[in-house]
């Protein structure tokens, strides 16, 4: 099983749209490992989107997702990387498959809702940087049966 760090950006939480996201997910069969709020430093967002260090959309990029409170999580399945990433969609909502997230909800580039990690080494490192290892949770459902053959 796969681990993936997923967070509802400030624009999803102001909009309400913190359960209808986290919905998505446990009905597909991901498995909530770890689950917070909070509100983002300056400098863990700068780690965070480390690689789009000099972009001319970093500083915005930093404004946006340190302007409120975000809610961060890690989800655990098969290809969980992947999975959420599909389901997500592409990084501009307007050109994002209909019916993922960013689709269904979002409008602007820099304001699209969710990140979620792009390979299991973001993951690793994203996970590291947002969660303690106590705050993550090691426990197994009764119907991960029905969810996996
Ligand atoms: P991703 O979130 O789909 O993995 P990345 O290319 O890693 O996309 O970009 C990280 C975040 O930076 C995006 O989710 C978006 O919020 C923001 N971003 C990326 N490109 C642009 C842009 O051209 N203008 C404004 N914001 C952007």
């Amino acid at each position: 099983m796969e681990r993936t760090y997923l967070m509802v950006k400030p624009d999803g939480v102001q909009r309400g749209l913190v359960g209808e996201i986290i919905s998505r997910f446990e009905k597909k069969g991901l498995k909530i490992v770890g689950l917070k709020m909070l509100r983002i430093p300056r400098e863990m967002a700068e780690t965070h989107y480390g690689e789009h260090k000099g972009k001319p959309f970093f500083g915005p990029l930093v404004d946006y997702i340190t302007s409120s409170p975000v809610v961060a999580m890690v989800l655990e399945g098969k290809d969980a990387v992947s999975v959420a990433r599909e389901m997500m969609g592409a990084t501009n909502p307007l050109k994002a498959a209909p019916g993922t997230i960013r689709a269904t909800y979002g409008m602007d580039i820099g304001r699209n809702i969710i990140h979620g990690s792009d390979s299991p080494e973001s993951a690793r490192r994203e996970i590291g940087i947002f969660f303690r290892p106590e705050e993550l949770t090691d426990y197994s459902r009764a119907v991960e049966g029905w969810i996996y053959e």
